[in-house]
């Protein structure tokens, strides 16, 4: 057991998000969305797994809120699908998407559940990606924001905490880059930086919108952040960290919270020819709204290695494990630059990914160095094989070893000085993974179903009830190791 403690207000929860777990893609007036077209293009996802069903979460939320309840969860952070507020982006309100997520709200504060909504989870209309390329065109900027706002006006009364964007920068590199999200772009750099900076702007915009019309309310993005470790102490590999956290990581999170790009990254863009031109409105309008925000979304999985590759080393794209099979993603980098080899000290997932918990630590105490603000832990999660066994029993003690170290090392954090406001968990019930299908579970909650289909059935895994004990004990019940 810990002698740590988080504080009584500290807020414990679980995350989604709309298209992961929703399903009824078509019902009650909801358009169609970027992704609802996507996983029809044969071999994208595996075993061609949509959203079309999910876990049906549409018609279950009443049960699925009732278990976060009985769990004690303090915080659920969800997002909103936009083709069901807009089904063809802007336009007309549909009523009963707005009613759906009231219900949502609701239902959660019924139960003294925070709700804590993502605006945008990466499901765009498909409308607007017909009429002007999405976020290619700056025009998406405005259709943005009158989405926010339309959402503002609505839960203003009831939703303090609200999210802009999810992990920008992993469904920009998906979908410009390495084609594995749409629109399905390969190696389309100069244009990812242009969509980007689109999304900069729409954050920007929406963020200012916000502090006019809910002055009380918590703002920020959340980011997909993966801390970096030099190789070993050789300047070329300390140079090669420097390099990727500037490209990788604080090209975004420095947006968020100082309104400008780091200049090394900008000047290495601007030499290859693919850096985004910013005027000097935009970078008036990015630093009002750095300065707003509230707090840095962090969505927490894993830690990188840096090591320095030559011209002629390995580049950006490389196999990505969404099978389950263990060793079968490969290491990618930017040529001359850095590449990132798997860490020796570290255990990995059977997806690839590297189990660090102490990075966790490592991850506030640079966001709280480098930016002074508060934190929210977005996500951070295990995905694995679970087994219903023939009691209806899911044994997921390596889920409980996972979320335990994390915590830990999250409780240090806090007693170390950062200023952390809750933890999410992905997930709360198991829910579709965007490449991985059904089998790379998440959740506290058993769904049962597979790639092709179920009973859709709910069932506690161990680590349901071992969350709702953290949760009671303010954390006491973790243990140190
Ligand atoms: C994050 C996303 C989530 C979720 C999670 C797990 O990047 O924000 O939506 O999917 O990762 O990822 P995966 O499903 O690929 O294992």
């Amino acid at each position: 057991m810990t002698e740590l403690r988080m504080p009584k207000d500290f807020l414990w929860g679980s995350a989604s998000a709309a298209y992961q777990i929703e399903g009824a893609h078509k019902e009650d007036g909801k358009g169609t969305s970027n992704w609802d077209e996507f996983v029809q293009i044969h071999g994208k996802t595996f075993k061609e797994t949509t959203g079309e069903v999910a876990v049906d979460h549409y018609h279950r939320y009443k049960e699925d809120i009732a278990l976060m309840a009985e769990m004690g969860l303090k915080t659920y952070r969800f997002s909103i699908a936009w083709t069901r507020i807009f089904p063809n982006g802007r336009g007309e309100v549909n009523e009963s998407g707005l009613e759906f997520y009231q219900n949502i709200i609701d239902e959660c504060l019924k139960h003294g559940i925070e709700p804590m909504v993502t605006l945008y989870h990466w499901d765009l209309p498909q409308a607007l990606v017909g009429e002007y390329g999405g976020w290619e065109s700056e025009q998406v900027i405005d259709d943005y924001v009158n989405y926010a706002v339309v959402l503002f006006d609505a839960f203003k009364d009831k939703v303090k905490y609200w999210i802009t964007m999810n992990e920008q920068n992993i469904f920009t590199t998906l979908g410009w880059m390495t084609a594995q999200h749409p629109p399905g772009k390969f190696d389309d750099e100069k244009m990812y930086y242009l969509v980007n900076h689109h999304a900069f702007l729409a954050h920007a915009k929406t963020v200012l919108k916000f502090k006019e019309m809910i002055p009380d309310g918590k703002i920020g993005a959340s980011f997909a952040y993966s801390p970096s470790y030099a190789i070993n102490a050789d300047p070329i590999h300390a140079m090669s960290k420097i390099d990727f956290d500037n490209l990788k990581n604080f090209w975004w999170m420095d947006v968020y919270a100082y309104g400008r790009y780091p200049k090394n990254t900008y000047r290495y863009l601007e030499k290859k020819g693919v850096a985004p031109i910013v005027t000097s409105e935009d970078a008036v309008l990015l630093e009002a709204a750095a300065k707003q925000i509230d707090f840095m979304g962090v969505n927490y999985y894993q830690t990188s290695v840096t090591e320095y590759n030559p011209l002629d080393g390995v580049g950006p794209y490389g196999e990505m494990n969404t099978s389950g099979k263990k060793g079968t993603g490969e290491i990618t980098g930017i040529p001359g630059l850095f590449k990132n080899p798997s860490n020796p000290h570290l255990e990995t997932t059977d997806w690839d990914w590297t189990i660090d918990p102490m990075g966790l630590r490592y991850a506030c105490k640079e966001i709280t160095s480098r930016y002074n603000l508060p934190i929210i832990i977005s996500e951070n999660g295990l995905g694995a094989f679970d087994n219903k066994t023939e009691d209806n029993q899911i044994h997921d003690d390596y889920r409980i070893a996972y979320l335990n170290a994390h915590v830990y090392e999250l409780m240090k954090a806090v007693d170390e000085g950062c200023d952390v406001w809750a933890y999410c968990t992905w997930s709360f019930t198991d829910l579709l993974s965007w490449l991985n299908g059904y089998q790379k579970r998440y959740g506290f909650v058993y769904v049962d179903r597979d790639e092709e289909g179920g009973s859709l059935d709910r069932y506690k895994k161990d680590s349901f009830y071992w969350y709702q004990d953290v949760i009671q004990s303010d954390g006491a019940t973790i243990t140190e190791e």
